[in-house]
């Protein structure tokens, strides 16, 4: 090699190195299970919303039998954007609707059935009820979904391979013909008694291989890329196990999915996720604000309060979930006025509690922080951005950060958030509060994922320690939030 052109090799070298020093350092390493970019941005949304709309809202019943009149639907005020509106002025993100129940009943004018909105009285049988639902979704800005029974309990062949041409047809309507769907919702209930084209009989299914669930989850993402697939084992949101909107205190977001049967699921494990889980399946919060999941008149008076909206909050997006709300509308096709009342109250609480993160401008320090560098700084946890982020070195398992404020503050909720794109890593942690010049634990926990909301007594005090424990990679966190629950939470005083 020429003299000249080594020269010019250890130049380019040097300058390299030195940009290399200066340069931001990259992120901290990822966990072997992390989440895809869609289902980052759908726990971001924390809060959405369920439209059980159907046959039923008009009979009264929960699960049609699958013989009842097409003639029975017939909303006298079909409103979809008075739906919308009322989930948006909520904070929610996203609705989705029944378009099929398990009575089977279509509320879209599917090709493949006359047990449908065609052939009601309602807007002469020409009415779509799925189309003015995306419809209204679309001018509000909030994400469409839609849930198709699997069971069907009017269709003749439901039971047999036929039926699941049927179903794939359906399938094939609703995510060909209404734009992008981000949340497809499958339900577990499945088989039993029906109508069956009349048969009237009783007919089970093989859960584990009747419907191919991974041909059709395959199926399903081939017409539409980005949905995200709801089921008992997601594969990308999983059912937490209950219908109450509990998450389970410790809440991986993952979960082993070729061990779980559709229908047939341990409830306890869809609740907790598990640590060594190969999938990343985010937890799904269903519950309903009235006792049933379609309208009855006789509900009207137990339509849940907004404090007990807003303690499911902190059971269900506060402990790692998402939380879907049913919002049932009633027989002239609107949200009933207690629903959105209960509604409003409950964003505002929400809204009041979180209006103040008490953690803003404390002294903050931590035990370790990662290559000492800034990017890792621990004021990143309180910059109200979720995208920076403390971090420790590579190989570090306990750390303290501490918090130490100039005048004493008095708090009675905490709120942890682990930027979870590189994975969910803390499975143990303390709070320890600085009470009469010593150091006391007022909050412990497992797990954090996207987001961890704690409930304390009051504490008044001039400094904070937040300690993890245990770990399954470099710790991080996102945020951190101090903050004071509103008296309206607890007494249930209306605002004003
Ligand atoms: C359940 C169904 O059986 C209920 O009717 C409701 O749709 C609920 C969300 O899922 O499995
Ligand atoms: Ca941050």
């Amino acid at each position: 090699m020429r003299k000249d052109i080594i020269t010019n090799f250890m130049l380019i070298n040097l300058v390299l190195f030195f940009l290399s020093c200066s340069s931001e350092p990259g992120d901290i390493p990822l966990n072997k299970v992390v989440p895809s970019p869609q289902q980052i941005e759908y726990q971001q949304m924390e809060l959405i919303g369920f439209i059980h709309f159907s046959i039923n809202t008009f009979t009264g019943k929960e699960w049609g039998h699958g013989d009842e009149s097409p003639e029975l639907f017939n909303p006298t005020e079909l409103n979809t954007e008075q739906w919308v509106q009322a989930a948006k002025d909520a904070g929610m993100k996203q609705l989705i609707l029944t378009a099929k129940h398990h009575d089977g009943f279509c509320l879209w004018q599917s090709k493949f059935t006359e047990y449908s909105v065609k052939n009601s009285p309602w807007k002469n049988g020409s009415g779509d009820v799925v189309r003015e639902f995306v419809d209204a979704c679309r001018v509000h800005g909030l994400k469409a979904g839609l849930y198709l029974s699997p069971w069907d309990r009017n269709h003749p062949d439901y039971g047999k391979p036929e039926y699941l041409v049927y179903y794939k047809n359906q399938l094939t309507e609703l995510l060909t013909e209404y734009g992008p769907i981000s949340e497809i919702w499958f339900d577990g209930a499945n088989g039993g008694d029906g109508y069956y084209g009349g048969a009237n009989e009783e007919r089970r299914i093989d859960r584990e291989n009747y419907y191919n669930w991974e041909d059709i989850w395959s199926y399903v993402k081939s017409l539409q890329p980005n949905i995200l697939i709801f089921s008992d084992a997601g594969p990308d949101i999983r059912w937490i196990g209950n219908e109450n909107g509990f998450a389970g205190e410790t809440n991986w977001s993952m979960i082993n999915s070729d061990t779980i049967i559709v229908g047939a699921a341990d409830q306890n494990y869809l609740n907790t996720g598990d640590p060594d889980g190969k999938n990343w399946v985010v937890g799904e919060c269903d519950v309903s604000i009235r006792p049933g999941w379609f309208y009855h008149e006789s509900e009207d008076s137990l339509v849940k309060s907004p404090q007990q909206l807003a303690d499911i909050y902190f059971k269900s997006v506060g402990r790692n979930g998402t939380l879907l709300l049913n919002l049932p509308p009633n027989k002239k096709g609107l949200i009933s006025e207690n629903d959105i009342q209960s509604l409003r109250e409950f964003r505002k609480i929400l809204n009041e509690t979180f209006s103040r993160n008490l953690a803003l401008g404390a002294e903050i320090k931590s035990d370790n922080i990662r290559y000492e560098h800034e990017k890792f700084s621990p004021v990143n946890i309180i910059d109200g951005d979720k995208n920076t982020y403390w971090a420790a070195d590579d190989g570090i398992i306990k750390n303290t950060i501490e918090l130490m404020f100039d005048q004493s503050i008095t708090f009675d909720i905490i709120s942890i958030q682990e930027p979870v794109r590189f994975g969910q890593r803390i499975s143990k942690f303390t709070i320890e509060c600085l009470i009469n010049n010593k150091w006391e634990t007022v909050a412990q926990g497992t797990t954090i994922g996207y987001k961890r909301l704690l409930k304390t007594e009051n504490v008044t005090t001039g400094g904070i320690r937040f300690n993890i424990l245990e770990i399954n990679n470099t710790p991080a966190i996102s945020e951190f939030g101090l903050y004071k629950s509103t008296p309206a939470e607890k007494t249930g005083d209306k605002f004003n």
